[in-house]
């Protein structure tokens, strides 16, 4: 169980980096770990497009789509809490675009498999080969036991931990992928509303790609999310996440380990519970975060700094200062796991990361469309 335990915990230090403060990840790692998550690789037929066997879609129809005008923003943070990979704040120019209104929801992606037969990256073995490309020299191959199809399932804890210490509310579940969300024994049945989780940025890219559609950029993310207002915190405005009605599904209360239910979910929730910001959309705040088509890097905004930026579509290479060793794609908008003192994922400029290979509990997309390809 030692060598499980080390790459548990390393898995989740890297896993859910999408949902912490700047952690020193590297000092807490030894040469003995071993990033696990990086173990849910897309094999390699599904990494590109055109290789990946799933049609691309002609589906003209907007239904369930809005269209976001386009226009120039401020791209970044609006206030103390901001990390610093969202500055400098710099000007964007994107094009008239549409987007879901909605996160996908697990009828949605289950029409998706049943005309594709597509096989999430969470309910494939991984490979040991691909996994090892990604990883220090030298990390030595961990047993077979862990080479299981699984995914990271929160755990509520059951009373105060170290906030750095991720693997202390995520676990390895092998069995839990998007139809067991909770693991072996759970299912989604009367949760055909709720946003498909436990997928990977290949899945969600094989997604909209069947269905006409493709992934947003991080600039378009964050101008649909602002809601046609400026340099505000939220896409409400500025009132606070905490304060006046429910503004979205986040973490009320002392996380991991107690859960004041204000918003009425300690888990994922049904799409639209709350209500949509200007552009009427849902869920830009919270709920669970959504994939981006765009590579991160740390200093992605230093390199937009001067003039404006039209239509960004993200570095041509990843970079995380606090593992370099893996390759990045931008999630946005937090979950139903973040709160003020942990991640305030839910600003519209918070920036996170994550593996294209992982997927997890809290972690889903939603698409946009060229409004030429309609
Ligand atoms: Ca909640
Ligand atoms: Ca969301």
């Amino acid at each position: 169980m030692k060598n499980y335990s080390y790459i548990l915990i390393v898995a989740v230090l890297f896993c859910v980096s999408g949902c912490s403060h700047s952690v020193n990840i590297t000092s807490e790692v030894s040469s003995e770990k071993i990033n696990i998550h990086n173990c849910m690789q897309a094999p390699k037929h599904f990494v590109l497009n055109e290789r990946n066997g799933i049609e691309a879609g002609n589906d003209t129809s907007l239904s369930g789509m809005v269209l976001i005008p386009g226009g120039i923003f401020e791209m970044g943070g609006d206030n103390e809490q901001s990390a610093p990979d969202e500055f400098p704040k710099h000007k964007v120019s994107v094009d008239s675009f549409y987007m879901d209104i909605t996160e996908v929801t697990n009828v949605q992606f289950k029409m998706f498999v049943d005309a594709t037969g597509y096989i999430t990256t969470a309910e494939r073995k991984p490979d040991w080969e691909e996994l090892k490309k990604a990883l220090p020299p030298g990390t030595p191959k961990p047993p077979d036991s862990v080479f299981l199809a699984a995914s990271l399932v929160f755990k509520q804890t059951d009373g105060e931990v170290r906030l750095d210490d991720y693997s202390q509310w995520w676990e390895w579940v092998p069995g839990a992928d998007w139809k067991h969300p909770h693991g072996p024994g759970s299912d989604i049945k009367g949760k055909e509303n709720y946003p498909v989780v436990h997928i990977s940025w290949y899945d969600a890219i094989a997604y909209c790609q069947w269905a006409g559609k493709r992934l947003p950029t991080e600039a378009e993310w964050e101008y649909a999310a602002r809601g046609g207002l400026e340099n505000k915190i939220y896409p409400w405005g500025n009132e606070h996440i905490n304060t006046g009605k429910p503004k979205g599904n986040t973490w009320e209360g002392k996380f991991p380990y107690f859960n004041e239910e204000k918003d009425g979910y300690v888990l994922a929730a049904p799409v639209k519970s709350f209500a949509s910001n200007g552009y009427g959309i849902y869920d830009m705040a919270g709920n669970v975060w959504e994939w981006c088509s765009d590579w991160y890097h740390a200093d992605y905004y230093h390199m937009l700094r001067k003039g404006i930026s039209k239509n960004p579509n993200g570095p041509d290479n990843s970079f995380d200062p606090i593992d370099p060793y893996t390759p990045k794609k931008t999630i946005r908008g937090g979950s139903f796991l973040c709160n003020e003192v942990y991640c305030s994922g839910y600003r519209v400029a918070r920036r996170m990361k994550s593996s294209p290979d992982t997927g997890m509990e809290h972690t889903g997309f939603r698409c946009v469309k060229d409004v030429n390809k309609k």
